[in-house]
């Protein structure tokens, strides 16, 4: 069974209003997808905002473990037709593996 982040849901209540000279600005989490197809994620580099979200979608007919060690996290393993969302709290470049394939790889770099 793939493990499911619904927790990071909870994220996107969060809304900072920012007032300058009268202007109101409102910041929202984005929702970033990456597809899992022909044992390759669909972008090499992803460039997002803290506190927005990733999606991995197995578009494969096969299983995959999406593992990001410098966030020590592990889905465990991913079956087919099924997605993976990632909440990105921090801010650095990280390197998003597959444990099972070797050469899936990217970087997130976080802004
Ligand atoms: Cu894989």
């Amino acid at each position: 069974m793939p493990v499911r982040h619904k927790n990071v849901l909870a994220g996107f209540g969060v809304v900072c209003v920012l007032g300058v000279a009268g202007i109101s600005v409102a910041l929202a989490a984005a929702n970033h997808e990456v597809l899992e197809a022909d044992k390759k994620f669909s972008a090499k580099t992803l460039e997002i905002s803290v506190g927005d979200t990733v999606t991995f979608v197995n578009n494969d007919s096969i299983k995959h473990n999406i593992t990001i060690k410098k966030m020590k996290f592990n889905s465990g393993l991913q079956e087919p037709g099924r997605d993976v969302e990632v909440m990105f709290d921090k801010n650095g470049k990280f390197k998003v593996r597959c444990g099972i394939h070797p050469k899936m790889k990217l970087k997130v770099v976080v802004n």
